[in-house]
């Protein structure tokens, strides 16, 4: 990533020398000119590239992000909405490894090794958790907790798993999953749900990372509780009722799964001899 100069402890160590995949970090934005100066330098310096995706913002978000990473990919986005945003970004993703995260200074990309670290280990899909030992949230009235928690055991009912979070916007995937994730009905903030659930059902490996959430820096939320709370639950209806996408029994295949992991365990290999 040709980026700003990172911030000192920027990533939280440094992975130089290691060899990874290609590592994209896809960022939605929607007037978040003031704190792309906090995010964008703390993404680690070895992520090979950011895909930002702008929803139309009417400040200088854009031309920030440009100051501050002269090669970010600057993508927009077919419908309204964070959930056509990141449909949008992962489509433009060229990474072997893509992790969303959200751009306001509530997820700290510093968290990024976490979860890739658990990806290469050999999950598919690595979920951020706010509630697991370890994580924390500084941005979340009483009644969001509550209706988050509501949110986890009707998935657990309705789907099985052991999620501890769901609605929560740092999750990282190969994306070589990405098909199975079926995201095309999902344009608002209920597509986290939709990432953890589909990934549920299409049996992938799922592993949750402890993440602390902070206070957005500047700038109010975009989420709206009760409207967005209801997309949240009727998305959970909705995959409930349907029966899996049928690209979905890829996953359950397991000569497709064990193809999957080679092929991945040849990236590693690949980088490896490369240097
Ligand atoms: N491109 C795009 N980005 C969006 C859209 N809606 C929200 N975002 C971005 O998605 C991320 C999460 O949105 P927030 O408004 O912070 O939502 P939230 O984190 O649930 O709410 P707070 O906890 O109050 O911050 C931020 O980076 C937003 O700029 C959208 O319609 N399009
Ligand atoms: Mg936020």
């Amino acid at each position: 990533m040709d980026s700003v100069k990172n911030e000192p402890d920027a990533g939280g160590v440094s992975l130089s020398g290691l060899a990874l995949p290609k590592i994209s970090v896809v960022i939605p934005t929607l007037n978040e000119e003031q704190n792309l100066s906090y995010t964008l330098p703390r993404i680690p310096a070895w992520v090979d590239e950011v895909v930002l995706v702008d929803g139309g913002s009417s400040d200088g978000t854009v031309a920030r992000a440009r100051a501050l990473v002269p090669d970010i990919v600057v993508v927009g986005q077919d419908r309204p909405g964070k959930g056509a945003a990141l449909r949008c970004g992962f489509t433009a993703a060229r990474g072997d490894i893509i992790v969303a995260l959200d751009a306001d200074g509530s997820t700290d990309p510093a968290e990024i090794p976490a979860f890739v670290g658990l990806l290469i280990a050999g999950a598919d899909f690595v979920k951020g958790s706010r509630f697991l030992q370890g994580g924390k949230t500084e941005d979340m009235e009483w009644y969001r907790f509550m209706g988050n928690w509501v949110l986890v055991k009707l998935v657990k009912l309705a789907f099985g798993g052991r999620f501890t979070d769901l609605c929560y916007g740092y999750n990282a995937f190969w994306r070589d999953i990405l098909p199975l994730l079926n995201l095309d009905r999902s344009d608002g903030f209920e597509i986290e749900t939709s990432m953890n659930v589909q990934a549920l059902r299409a049996g992938l490996r799922i592993a949750e990372v402890p993440s602390s959430e902070y206070l957005r820096r500047h700038g109010t939320s975009h989420l709206r509780t009760l409207p967005d709370g209801w997309r949240v639950f009727s998305t959970i209806v909705r995959l409930g009722m349907s029966k899996p996408a049928r690209g979905m029994t890829v996953a359950f295949d397991g000569r497709a799964s064990r193809a999957r992991s080679g092929e991945r365990r040849q990236r590693v290999r690949l980088t490896s001899s490369a240097m």
